[in-house]
């Protein structure tokens, strides 16, 4: 219902885009076209297309380049996420089976590769260079974000601007990139571009930190909670809470996570110790930090319908319940 009405200002583009990025995933090769008609099947949320449309309609009229920046986008976030599922061994993915857990890495590797190419092709065909820099660096971002996590997660390290840096760059880029390259379909102004990507930057922030929250959480997202820490994820209300604790009782939370992971009675202790802490709650208040900040810029923009959406859709990453 809440989306439904964020969904207003773009509802015409949004139905015309979903039939085109259908057309656009087809492929020859048979098991290519029956995987990616399941990813289609299961189609997310689709925030990314709305932050591509709205900050759009927020800077210009929208056009065929705007559809070019939606397409190339959530085409590179679904071959992320098929990429991160098997990065993750995650075997659940929006409430169903991920691609790695019904067709193994292999398929799963293959079939990102493809959604990649595809997603460079759309942005090539229409000569959008400018939409095609934006993402590719988003991506360069994502892989880079997501080793950085690796390397971290090994270290155990609980500095939150370590934290911060991780989820800048495997989250926030891609959503800074859905705003700019959004804007960049409807103006060319640099000051205008960069405000819209710092703006997305900040709600990918707080997206991924909502995200965070949801792994200690009890409610059905829709995919595994509690993996985290299974991965040696430090996230912010981990690194918090270990940040407050005694010393002995530091060590003996960091040597659980280190030791016993993979046992889901040890994973379900260091939740505990999370909830008995004060680390939501302060991951909580950052992320309205984050949120609070985006608003910021995103009036500097001119009033309309569609900054008004973008503005809800922003209260919608913070509130969602999945
Ligand atoms: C979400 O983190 C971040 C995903 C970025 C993944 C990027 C990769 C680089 P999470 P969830 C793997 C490859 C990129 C390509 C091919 C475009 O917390 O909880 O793991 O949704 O997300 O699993
Ligand atoms: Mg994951
Ligand atoms: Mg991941
Ligand atoms: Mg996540
Ligand atoms: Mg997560």
């Amino acid at each position: 219902k809440v989306l439904d009405k964020i969904k207003r200002p773009i509802a015409t583009e949004l139905a015309a885009f979903e039939k085109r990025f259908r057309e656009t995933m087809r492929s020859k090769v048979a098991l290519m076209d029956r995987i990616t008609y399941y990813i289609v099947k299961r189609k997310g949320k689709q925030m990314r297309p709305m932050f591509v449309f709205l900050s759009a309609k927020v800077c210009g009229e929208i056009n065929d380049n705007s559809y070019v920046a939606a397409s190339l986008i959530e085409i590179l976030h679904t071959a992320s996420l098929v990429h991160d599922d098997v990065v993750d061994e995650s075997y659940e993915r929006r409430g169903f089976f991920s691609i790695n857990a019904l067709w193994k890495n292999k398929i799963a590797v293959l079939v990102g590769d493809y959604f990649l190419a595809k997603g460079l092709l759309v942005a090539l065909k229409h000569k959008q260079y400018r939409i095609l820099e934006i993402t590719s660096s988003a991506v360069q971002a994502l892989s880079e974000g997501e080793l950085l996590q690796i390397e971290k997660a090994r270290r155990l390290d609980i500095d939150e601007s370590v934290y911060f840096d991780v989820i800048r760059q495997k989250t926030a880029s891609l959503i800074a990139a859905s705003c700019e390259a959004g804007a960049a379909s409807t103006t060319t102004d640099e000051e205008t571009l960069q405000l819209m990507y710092k703006f997305g930057e900040k709600i990918g922030i707080a997206f991924q930190i909502k995200d965070d929250l949801f792994d200690f959480g009890t409610d059905d997202v829709g995919k595994p909670r509690g993996i985290d820490i299974k991965e040696k994820k430090m996230t912010l209300p981990l690194i918090h809470a270990l940040n407050q604790a005694e010393k002995s009782e530091r060590r003996r939370i960091i040597r659980i996570i280190k030791k016993y992971s993979d046992k889901p009675e040890k994973v379900a202790e260091v939740i505990r110790f999370v909830h008995q802490s004060e680390g939501l709650a302060y991951a909580e208040a950052a992320m309205i930090r984050y949120r609070d900040e985006a608003f910021e810029l995103l009036r500097q923009m001119p009033e309309s319908e569609s900054r008004d959406s973008l503005e809800a859709l922003v209260n919608y990453v913070v509130e969602r319940k999945y």
